[in-house]
């Protein structure tokens, strides 16, 4: 099932009734990234089940609300939660959120995520900048009829993460003191993590991070003509690279470390 645009304006409708603010930029936080949202001025805080066809978040270190307020003096959109295949949604409500970002008049998405490091260069508390991604989920939001007033058929995936915007990802990096990882984000179906075996297969594909959401939403934001520009905290290593198992107690405590680091980034970015 689809949404259709009399849904997506619904859900717009009953979020502009709460706030002035008109959002340009959409910021979609990670697991364990929350944190970003307290620095969010002037917040109004939407609980998803106050927005109409909205899903509801299950998994923990999720909060699950719409913040919309200024960041470095820019009118921003935060998902603080999103929504995840594996908690048992389809693509089409795990992007609906991007429908109603687009509705907004958001023209700019920055997506975060927690990802397993599959590039045994990175450390965990590495951010990594995604250049491309692969799509092994085998599933897509544009499946289905297609809305041309959203956007075309088959979209070009070419440059999903904008150059420009990552060049200035880049640039604010260096200017913080650290270096940005950069790198191609594979995303999975989870919950259970991979083996080492698909670790290596992801590996010898061209994957340098593995995780478990972002690329429906990408694909979704391309579709509505939407810049993305997206960022990784690589939380562990992935399977088989380090002697321990992989916990999400690990992947939450790599966060909490991170959490300045990545807030001073993604505030220089929006400044810029
Ligand atoms: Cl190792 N795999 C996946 N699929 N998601 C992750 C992860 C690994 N580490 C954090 N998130």
């Amino acid at each position: 099932m689809s949404f259709t645009r009399t849904q997506m304006v619904e859900a717009k409708t009953a979020i502009m009734k709460k706030t002035t603010i008109q959002p340009r930029i959409g910021l979609i936080l990670g697991s364990g990234l929350g944190v970003l949202a307290d620095e969010i001025e002037q917040p109004v805080h939407i609980p998803y089940d106050q927005i109409p066809h909205f899903p509801e978040s299950t998994v923990e270190g999720h909060a699950g609300e719409l913040i919309i307020g200024m960041l470095e003096n820019q009118p921003v959109v935060v998902m603080a939660g999103r929504f995840h295949l594996y908690e048992g949604h389809t693509v089409s409500h795990v992007t609906f959120p991007i429908r109603v970002m687009k509705e907004l008049g958001v023209d700019t998405i920055l997506v975060t995520n927690a990802a397993g490091g599959v590039n045994q260069s990175f450390a965990p508390g590495d951010l990594m900048m995604i250049r491309d991604h692969i799509n092994l989920m085998y599933q897509n939001p544009l499946m289905g009829p297609n809305d041309s007033e959203m956007g075309v058929r088959f979209p070009d995936m070419s440059s999903a993460y904008d150059s420009q915007l990552r060049e200035l990802a880049h640039q604010v990096a260096k200017q913080q003191g650290f270096t940005l990882q950069e790198g191609v984000y594979t995303a999975v179906m989870g919950p259970s993590y991979e083996t080492p075996a698909e670790i290596r297969m992801i590996r010898k594909l061209g994957g340098d991070a593995v995780g478990m959401s972002t690329v429906p939403e990408v694909i979704v934001a391309r579709h509505a003509g939407i810049r993305v520009l997206g960022i990784s905290c690589i939380s562990n290593m992935a399977a088989g690279i380090l002697p321990q198992p992989l916990s999400h107690a690990e992947v939450m405590a790599t966060a909490e470390q991170v959490k300045s680091k990545f807030i001073e980034l993604v505030k220089g970015i929006i400044r810029e």
